[in-house]
């Protein structure tokens, strides 16, 4: 019988272990803490996993991630360099980002932020009907999540583009890829939403630079990595009203701590990472097949090449 062990760093391992018994009876999937041969375990199922969970299985071969994100796993030094990692590819978190994304974009879109600021004055006054196709939404990561997301939002008529390393074909989308279209990118974006995930290449892209870029009066919307934005730059940006606003689900220390100044910002929206979360029943069935297709020694989907970073 194949043995994984199931690491999650601060929820229960219960729901998923309950999961994973109801889709996949043969997979013994069990609480690290709870093997008894730890010797003879080859897969691990994790999230962020400290070090004790390596030192108890010294023969692991392969880790599922439990999230799509794999920069926790990649910068965790105690992660051996042989080990092949698997991430989850949406697992339930597009249509959840979907939601999110909606969500703030229409709050801008109809201007509820300026009708929140006209009732605080007590001022009744219609602002001008723009259309749809005049808000142009831009998407750093056209992957799993952010095509998803590029799709979806033409419901709205929005002008949807995005940005990606490679140039994709995703209809009613304008592609713009590499660094030498970045640039391009931002000057046609009202929403820069972030759905990248966080790699050397990647790291601190929202900065002053970049959001300069994009015209006055512009949002930026970050749900990829905290590391992603320089969070000086942002309220420097927002405080010159270059920037109308800011919606941040991720941060580069979680939980933020209550003394910071985002806390208190009057353009700063925020959820504490909270934009997607891993489904149990869509992952769990990933997981069980990605395991059964690499025991049948096929290449299933999901492989993080660790060159790329993700
Ligand atoms: P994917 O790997 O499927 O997509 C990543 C996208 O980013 C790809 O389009 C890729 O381009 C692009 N990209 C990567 N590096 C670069 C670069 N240097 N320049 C330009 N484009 C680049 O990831 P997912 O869509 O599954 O997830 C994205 C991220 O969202 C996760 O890594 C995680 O950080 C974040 N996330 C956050 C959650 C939350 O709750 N806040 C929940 C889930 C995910 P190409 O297609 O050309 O390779
Ligand atoms: C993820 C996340 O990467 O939840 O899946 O952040």
């Amino acid at each position: 019988m194949t043995t994984c062990a199931l690491y999650t760093s601060y929820e229960s391992t219960e729901p998923w272990l309950l999961e994973f018994s109801r889709q996949f009876p043969h997979l013994n999937v069990q609480d690290w803490q709870h093997i008894a041969n730890p010797e003879h375990v080859k897969y691990g199922i994790v999230w962020k996993p400290t070090q004790a969970f390596f030192e108890r299985f010294p023969n692991l071969t392969t880790l599922f991630n439990l999230g799509a994100g794999v920069d926790a796993l990649l910068s965790n030094p105690a992660v051996p360099k042989h080990v092949e990692i698997y991430r989850i590819e949406d697992g339930g978190m597009a249509a959840q980002m979907n939601q999110y994304f909606s969500y703030f974009l229409l709050h801008y879109y109809r201007d509820m932020d300026r009708y929140q600021q006209q009732k605080q004055q007590k001022q009744w006054q219609v602002l001008p009907f723009k259309p749809a196709s005049t808000f142009s939404v831009g998407i750093l990561g056209l992957g799993q999540l952010g095509a998803q997301l590029a799709q979806h939002l033409q419901s709205y008529g929005f002008d949807v583009a995005g940005w990606s390393r490679n140039k994709k074909q995703l209809q009613g989308v304008s592609s713009y890829a590499g660094a030498e279209e970045l640039e391009g990118f931002l000057k046609r974006t009202d929403a820069l939403c972030c759905l990248l995930p966080l790699t050397p290449d990647t790291q601190g892209i929202l900065n002053r630079h970049n959001m300069s870029q994009l015209p006055r009066g512009s949002v930026v919307i970050n749900a990829g990595r905290g590391q992603h934005l320089v969070v000086e730059d942002l309220l420097e940006l927002l405080d010159e009203n270059h920037l109308r606003g800011a919606v941040i689900d991720v941060f580069e220390q979680e939980p933020l701590p209550k003394e910071h100044q985002l806390w208190q910002h009057p353009k700063v929206m925020m959820t504490p990472h909270s934009s997607a979360q891993s489904e149990y029943p869509p992952c769990v069935k990933k997981i069980g097949n990605t395991l059964q297709a690499i025991i049948d020694n096929k290449n299933p989907s999901g492989l993080v090449d660790r060159c790329r970073g993700y």
